[in-house]
């Protein structure tokens, strides 16, 4: 019986960075995923994700940035291609709500430069903005987007090169602790191996279901407008995130000739199991976001070029669940990351290595522990 030192279950963002550093330790690693990553079944896909320092949801999640950073910086090395563009964040919202009293905080524990805009300010500062009464506006220069899916299929493919091996539409239908291995199965066999990492995004709720901490998966809508004003355009237009009366919302510049990406980050719609999840549209949310484009984004054409479904796995917190099972101690995890987490993947992928090569990580994760909810 040949037994793998790790299989990584889950190659989206946090796996394939996982799978990729494992093989840079000198693992002798398997990655297994239920489809052929990159692809559009799970979380890791439609084109962008944000990524930013002043982190309003915990100023916790700050060094984990930096290091997150550095790694995309590194990948970028190795894959010989850009796909982290600074275009800048700009977010908006009451002085008390959850999003600038969030970013004042992180930036004044870390000391992160931030720019304050007032309402009467942000039009003039970033055309196309018409922002809700009573907001202000909070700039972060050195933050703005990953091209998601080319660092998944990046990761991916650096770690082939060391010698990774990646299994793809290969669903693990269960695994068992068995004192010193880990039995994996899948449809067609039982693989082993002496430690196991779990990525399994919206999968999580099943594949650590035993940790115990309720997990919700929302479906979420993405939808690309045309766009015909040079206002949205990247290099005039950052990334931004606007808390507003009618809900949160996200948005980039226009990148390509599929016009300028938007969503709303609250709501979405509870389904079950990851297998329930379609790319079916959703009319009530489209409606919510050209309420929300006719408002703050005037300018900005309701012509749809483009739709996808992605999910969000929630914690009960929606802070992440990051570490080692109390249960088991050579199973490692990463997951709840509760629509916020693609731009930790660099990191996490890291942090994961390290707890399956050395036992512990000198990051600060201990806040991510799902011991919280015991
Ligand atoms: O992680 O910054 C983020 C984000 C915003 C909206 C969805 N995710």
């Amino acid at each position: 019986m040949s037994v793998y030192d790790v299989a990584v279950i889950g190659t989206g963002g946090v796996g394939s960075a996982a799978f990729y550093h494992l093989a840079q330790a000198g693992a002798n690693v398997i990655g297994l995923d239920r489809f052929t990553p990159p692809h559009d079944r799970g979380s890791s896909h439609g084109d962008t994700r944000v990524i930013r320092m002043a982190y309003f949801e915990h100023p916790d999640y700050v060094p984990l940035l930096r290091q997150a950073y550095q790694g995309w910086h590194a990948l970028e090395e190795v894959a010989g291609k850009q796909i982290y563009f600074p275009t800048g964040v700009l977010q908006i919202g009451p002085e008390q709500g959850e999003v600038i009293a969030g970013i004042r905080a992180s930036a004044a524990q870390h000391n992160l430069a931030i720019e304050s805009f007032t309402a009467s300010e942000l039009p003039q500062a970033f055309p196309g903005v018409h922002p809700p009464e009573n907001c202000v506006g909070l700039f972060e220069r050195d933050a703005g987007y990953l091209l998601v899916s080319e660092c998944v299929a990046a990761y991916l493919t650096a770690a082939q090169k060391l010698g990774a091996t990646l299994r793809t539409n290969t669903a693990v239908e269960s695994w068992e602790d068995q004192s010193g291995t880990f039995a994996v199965r899948t449809a067609t066999e039982t693989l082993h191996a002496k430690q196991l990492v779990i990525c399994g995004g919206a999968w999580a709720s099943q594949l650590i279901a035993d940790l115990g901490v309720p997990l919700t998966i929302l479906r979420k809508h993405l939808y690309w407008y045309e766009n015909a004003s040079p206002c949205y355009t990247a290099g005039n237009f950052p990334v931004f995130l606007m808390e507003t009366p009618l809900g949160i919302y996200y948005g980039f510049p226009q990148i390509d000739s599929q016009g300028v990406k938007l969503a709303r980050h609250d709501g979405g719609q509870p389904i079950e199991r990851a297998e329930q999840h379609s790319q079916v549209e959703d009319s009530a949310d489209r409606h919510s976001v050209q309420q929300f484009m006719s408002g703050y984004l005037p300018q900005l054409s309701h012509n749809l070029a483009r739709h996808a479904a992605c999910m969000y796995t929630m914690t009960p917190d929606q802070h992440f669940l990051v570490g080692t099972h109390p249960a088991h101690p050579g199973l490692h995890f990463a997951g709840g990351l509760s629509g916020h987490g693609f731009k930790f993947a660099s990191a996490l992928g890291e942090i994961l290595s390290d707890l399956v090569t050395q036992g512990q990580t000198t990051a600060p994760i201990a806040f991510l522990s799902a011991t919280r909810f015991s």
